[in-house]
């Protein structure tokens, strides 16, 4: 080698900063009309629950008033929640998911 190599240093070394995303709660609500079978059929649909796990976390809101289903990103958070609101509006229902941030 002719030893005439250019070594570029860089003059500033930034690091990577990645933020994790913050994590949303989707939450179930309790309420006094839609039926049970309901209620299970919608998480199973939206949330692709088993019978088991739908049933499971329809009784924790049936008794509780409330029940987290799933914590994911904000957007995914909030389209599942919409999706599985209205899916229950047309059907006359009013069944009710909401989201929250995750402490
Ligand atoms: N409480 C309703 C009833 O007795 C059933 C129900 C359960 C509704 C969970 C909403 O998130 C819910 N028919």
């Amino acid at each position: 080698m002719a030893g005439n190599e250019t070594v570029l240093k860089p003059k500033t070394v930034t690091k990577p900063k990645l933020e994790k995303p913050k994590l949303y709660k989707v939450i179930l609500l309790n309420d006094d009309y839609t039926p049970r079978e309901f209620v299970t059929v919608v998480l199973k649909a939206v949330f692709r629950m088993s019978e088991e796990a739908g049933r499971r976390v329809m009784m924790t809101a049936h008794k509780m008033g409330s029940a987290v289903v799933v914590v994911c990103t904000r957007d995914i958070a909030e389209t599942k929640a919409k999706e599985a609101t209205d899916l229950a509006k047309e059907a006359g229902y009013p069944l009710m998911f909401t989201t929250e941030p995750e402490e």
